[in-house]
């Protein structure tokens, strides 16, 4: 996509997100954009799925869910359990259907953004790490450490953040979507296919 293009879905994240939620947003946007100048990835499909991929977190669960009937998306158990989860599926609707992206590999970041997948491209890794890293977050633990790695050992990066996410779920005995148990156990074992 072009600069423009870029500036638009930028301008367009403004007005559909929150405050809190766009500055999160641009925070995963340069994030990832400075991964993808490390990594050799287009920086171009960084910045279109960073600004994305929460594009449709600022709705109501019963939008979401409207969505996902009228356009015949299927809901997963666990997202029907926590539709929340359901803003990464949703997401990436949008954003073809409505911000007119055609690159398969930015819609696939938005969509496993939340629980990644076994086998993810360079671009879902660095969408899934920015997500984390971005200078905003403030929770997670080894937060430093995993900021730092990240731009080091993109894999190990990931393994380490996808254990940490396990252990925050488990401990609050929140539902954890097999998609994310399956992502955790594929880089565990070395992340091959
Ligand atoms: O939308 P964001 O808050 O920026 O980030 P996100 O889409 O990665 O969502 C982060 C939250 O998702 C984080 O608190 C961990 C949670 N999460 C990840 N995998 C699962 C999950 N929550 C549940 N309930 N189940 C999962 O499998
Ligand atoms: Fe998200
Ligand atoms: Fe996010």
């Amino acid at each position: 996509m072009k600069q423009s293009d870029i500036t638009k879905i930028r301008r367009s994240m403004e007005k559909k997100l929150d405050a809190k939620r766009y500055e999160h947003t641009l925070g995963v946007a340069y994030t990832a954009a400075a991964l993808a100048m490390r990594y050799g990835q287009d920086m171009n499909s960084a910045l279109v799925a960073g600004l994305l991929h929460d594009c449709a977190k600022c709705m109501t669960n019963e939008k979401r869910l409207s969505i996902c009937a009228k356009h015949n998306i299927a809901v997963t158990k666990a997202e029907e359990q926590n539709p929340f989860l359901l803003h990464a599926k949703v997401g990436s609707f949008l954003a073809m259907k409505k911000y007119g992206v055609t690159d398969k590999d930015v819609i696939n970041a938005i969509l496993n953004h939340t629980t990644g997948r076994p086998g993810m491209s360079l671009l879902e890794k660095i969408i899934w790490i920015a997500d984390y890293i971005e200078p905003g977050r403030r929770q997670a633990p080894n937060l430093e450490k995993i900021r730092k790695l990240a731009f080091v050992d993109l894999d190990q990066a990931l393994l380490t953040a996808l254990e940490d996410t396990l252990q925050y779920l488990n401990r609050c005995k929140m539902e954890i979507d097999s998609m994310t148990q399956k992502t955790y156990d594929f880089y565990k074992n070395g992340g091959q296919e």
